[in-house]
């Protein structure tokens, strides 16, 4: 009996990790993912698709690590044996990197560097060809140098975070050039699903319509409106990196829709799918406006579609709905359009009641 492919996920327990964990175990693989430890539970997003590991029928298996801690990046290595790893870790928050620089770059920056490091040993000792996929962002182009943004448009980071992606980016590429590592650079524009977490826009706005919708009175206060994203389907997204690590050569990969669209285009498809009108909830609040903004996003997807034969399978108006959608249903609500979740996901566990909107 041949053995499944093993592999290993950094940030198992975000919205990605979860999608990719699904995507790898419907693909027969053996699924890794280093958890943190922390003082309530971090699996929400993964419990669905957990079986104890005392049982036979286990292929998925989490082992604590972080990527601030070298030495358990090099052990777990050892113990996995994987041959696909996926490094999705990361404080992955912009606004929130500006007021934890130095935790933020030690995560994204210098943890794709241990991992890095850690993976060119155990490939150089144990002979196992490692494919690497880091999680790069749009971020990294920032401020606008071209539209829309493509592999080869310059990178200009404009906060903490993106500055960090920045550097493992180019990191990634020169232990590629360097140790002769299977290692690509997904360069992902923002992605959504019901798993996004609660305080990124899409999914503040469509939690917070649900809750309006059950009675809930307090005004959503948020930033900037005008700030325009190119945003697409998580779960569409996570097929892209695995399709990435299964080329004849390793490569760096735009994955977007080609689309943007403005933060106040976002709440005027999402209230108006229930019958409201944003303005009447809808309060400005300094609090959530960035240091310094990236105005623009749109990307340029030609390379992935034509040499991945990547597509997306959901539209921005689809994205909108099925999230509203989902919230709805986490509180016990009727989707204004009588249709449930196109891909059947346990997305009622995500009602989680934090009080941050
Ligand atoms: P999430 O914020 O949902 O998940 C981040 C994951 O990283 C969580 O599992 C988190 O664990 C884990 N993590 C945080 N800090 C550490 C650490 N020090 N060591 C190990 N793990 C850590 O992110 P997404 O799933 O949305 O994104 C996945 C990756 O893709 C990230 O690297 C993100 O920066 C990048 N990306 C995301 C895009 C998007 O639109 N979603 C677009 C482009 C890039 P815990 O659950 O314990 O907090
Ligand atoms: P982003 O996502 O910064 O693009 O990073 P986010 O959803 O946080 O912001 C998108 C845009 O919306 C504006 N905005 C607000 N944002 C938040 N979070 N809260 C608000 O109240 C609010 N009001 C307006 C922001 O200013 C911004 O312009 C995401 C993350 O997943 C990164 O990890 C990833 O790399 C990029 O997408 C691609």
């Amino acid at each position: 009996m041949t053995q499944p492919k093993r592999s290993l996920i950094t940030g198992i327990t975000g919205q990605d990790g979860s999608y990719l964990s699904e995507l790898l175990l419907e693909k027969g693989y053996e699924v890794h993912g280093i958890i943190r430890r922390t003082s309530t539970f971090n699996t929400d997003r993964i419990e669905h698709i957990y079986v104890d590991p005392h049982y036979a029928t286990a292929k998925l298996f989490l082992h604590y690590g972080d990527l601030t801690d070298g030495a358990t990046l090099r052990r777990l290595l050892e113990e996995i044996q994987p041959v696909e790893i996926y490094n999705l870790g990361a404080q992955s928050h912009v606004r929130v990197s500006f007021d934890s620089p130095e935790y933020t770059v030690d995560t994204v920056g210098m943890g794709t560097l241990r991992l890095l490091e850690a993976i060119r040993d155990y490939q150089r000792r144990t002979g196992i060809q490692v494919r690497f996929y880091q999680a790069g962002s749009s971020e990294m182009f920032g401020k606008v140098q071209a539209v829309p943004q493509s592999e080869t448009t310059p990178f200009y980071p404009r906060s903490p975070y993106a500055c960090a992606k920045v550097y493992a980016h180019w990191q990634t590429v020169n232990y590629r050039e360097s140790y002769d590592l299977f290692a690509c650079n997904g360069i992902l524009f923002n992605h959504e699903s019901p798993r996004r977490g609660e305080t990124f826009v899409t999914r503040k706005i469509t939690r917070a319509i649900a809750r309006i919708v059950a009675g809930q009175k307090d005004p959503l206060y948020m930033g900037n409106l005008d700030a325009k994203r190119d945003w697409g389907y998580a779960k569409d997204y996570v097929k892209a990196m695995w399709l990435m690590l299964q080329q004849d050569e390793p490569d760096d990969y735009v994955i977007a829709t080609g689309e943007t669209h403005s933060v106040r285009e976002f709440l005027e498809l999402a209230f108006g799918y229930v019958n409201l009108n944003w303005e009447d909830y809808v309060r400005f609040d300094p609090r959530y406006l960035r240091p310094a903004e990236v105005e623009l996003l749109i990307g340029d997807p030609t390379k992935a579609l034509q040499a991945l034969e990547w597509e997306r399978s959901v539209t921005f108006p689809e994205l909108v709905r099925l999230m509203v959608d989902a919230d709805l249903a986490a509180l016990g609500l009727k989707s204004p359009s009588g249709t449930v979740d196109p891909n059947g996901t346990p997305h009622a566990a995500y009602a989680r009641q934090v009080p941050s909107m």
